[in-house]
């Protein structure tokens, strides 16, 4: 089980500490900082390239291998971001320590993101932690090898985080239009991170009407394997089912198929007006999408300030990976058309290499302790109160 750091007897806001990891994962952080997040959030910016890190707003920084990349950056080497987390596992484990759930997000395709972030996330898994990774797939143009890198960092990763949020990149030209700017475009998939943490630390901080807690967090979390999230905003005279349903299509998340979630949390904060017809119909909607026996906690938090109608916030755990190839074969197919992302963003080239053989063997070892037994937190928060009130 995992230990919960937070303290009822004193504040019982539960921190949520997000490391972002290498350009991708700092230009996250950066974006993150300029919004009004919880005091519970604490952002950490993490890279082997030290005149980047020094551009990224964060609480704090770990440059991360200084004697591996004399502070230059791992080269498009996923060999060399690994060696860098381990040369500052000490530094990344400090960090860590008091976390109650750790966020960790990279762009995978790189040298740092790819290569530390598997890392990060074993420490955090050593740590006896949830991790919930959000993680982009490089573009089709940017050529074999970094698909190559990707795939490669995603498998570690899934293998060491509880769930894992997957952002091809080429749905944000899918989806948002080949004409928007590469950096709104990043902006947007960016933004999905920035989701998941309001909403987390909203749902989990806030005393709901029907609350839920971290532990219910933890047991929807515990589901290995990818997670799906979206936020929807019910709009004045909109059908509640549509609403519903458009947060559980996030169309910039991979091709992930809801029947095959294990889990899902389900966060509602609604006027004082909601009707507990529509209560039960935002459940039976998401019910209806996931297997019949999937564990699903809904929550309720009412704000009469509310903008909208209505907010859902959800969270599907435990998906089946198998859609992993269908995510890269756009990119694995191509030809070595290698076109760099950071010539778009005036970034310095990088090198293009795949993970050594070595590397691939070191990184497929299975770390050894990590028992945690969810049965007990199998029992909605609301559930388990009420068994406790006398009645
Ligand atoms: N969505 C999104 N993707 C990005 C962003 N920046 C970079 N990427 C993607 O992330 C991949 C990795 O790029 P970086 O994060 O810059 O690489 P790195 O981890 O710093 O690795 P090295 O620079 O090689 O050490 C790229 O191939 C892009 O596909 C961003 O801000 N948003
Ligand atoms: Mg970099």
């Amino acid at each position: 089980m995992f230990e919960l750091i937070s303290d009822d007897s004193t504040t019982s806001m539960p921190k949520l500490i997000v490391l972002g990891v290498g350009g991708c994962g700092c230009n996250t952080i950066n974006q993150l900082s300029q919004i009004n997040l919880p005091a519970s959030v604490e952002l950490v910016s993490v890279n082997t390239d030290a005149q980047s890190m020094a551009a990224t707003n964060s609480h704090f920084s770990i440059q991360i291998g200084p004697k591996t990349t004399k502070g230059l950056g791992a080269g498009a080497k996923p060999d060399v971001g690994c060696a860098a987390a381990l040369e500052s596992q000490e530094s990344l484990i400090h960090q860590m320590q008091d976390a109650d759930i750790i966020f960790l997000t990279a762009g995978l395709g790189g040298g740092t993101g790819t290569g530390a972030l598997p890392q990060v996330a074993r420490f955090a898994r050593e740590l006896v932690k949830p991790v919930i990774a959000v993680v982009t797939l490089p573009f089709g143009f940017e050529g074999h090898h970094r698909a190559a890198n990707a795939e490669a960092g995603l498998n570690e990763l899934l293998q060491c985080a509880n769930a894992v949020i997957v952002l091809p990149n080429d749905k944000l030209a899918e989806v948002l239009g080949a004409k928007m700017t590469l950096l709104n475009a990043f902006n947007e998939s960016n933004k999905i991170l920035q989701d998941v943490l309001l909403g987390l630390a909203n749902t989990i901080s806030q005393a709901g009407l029907i609350n839920i807690d971290l532990n219910d967090f933890i047991s929807v979390i515990s589901r290995k394997g990818r997670a799906a999230m979206g936020v929807s905003h019910l709009k004045k005279d909109e059908d509640l089912v549509t609403a519903v349903k458009r947060a559980m299509q996030n169309p910039l998340l991979d091709n992930i198929d809801l029947s095959q979630a294990q889990a899902a949390i389900v966060s509602v904060v609604a006027k004082d007006t909601i009707e507990l017809s529509q209560y039960n119909q935002i459940g039976a909607t998401v019910h209806q999408q996931l297997p019949h026996d999937a564990l699903v906690i809904i929550g309720l938090t009412v704000d009469a300030n509310l903008e909208s109608e209505l907010e859902v916030m959800v969270i599907a755990t435990g998906i089946a990976t198998k859609l992993l190839e269908e995510d890269l074969s756009a990119s694995l197919q191509s030809e070595d058309n290698y076109i760099n992302v950071h010539d778009f963003l005036k970034h310095p080239s990088a090198l293009n290499q795949g993970l050594k053989p070595e590397l691939k063997s070191e990184l497929t070892q299975k770390p050894s302790q990590y028992h945690h037994d969810v049965n007990d937190l199998q029992i909605p928060t609301y559930l388990r109160y009420q068994k406790q009130q006398p009645h």
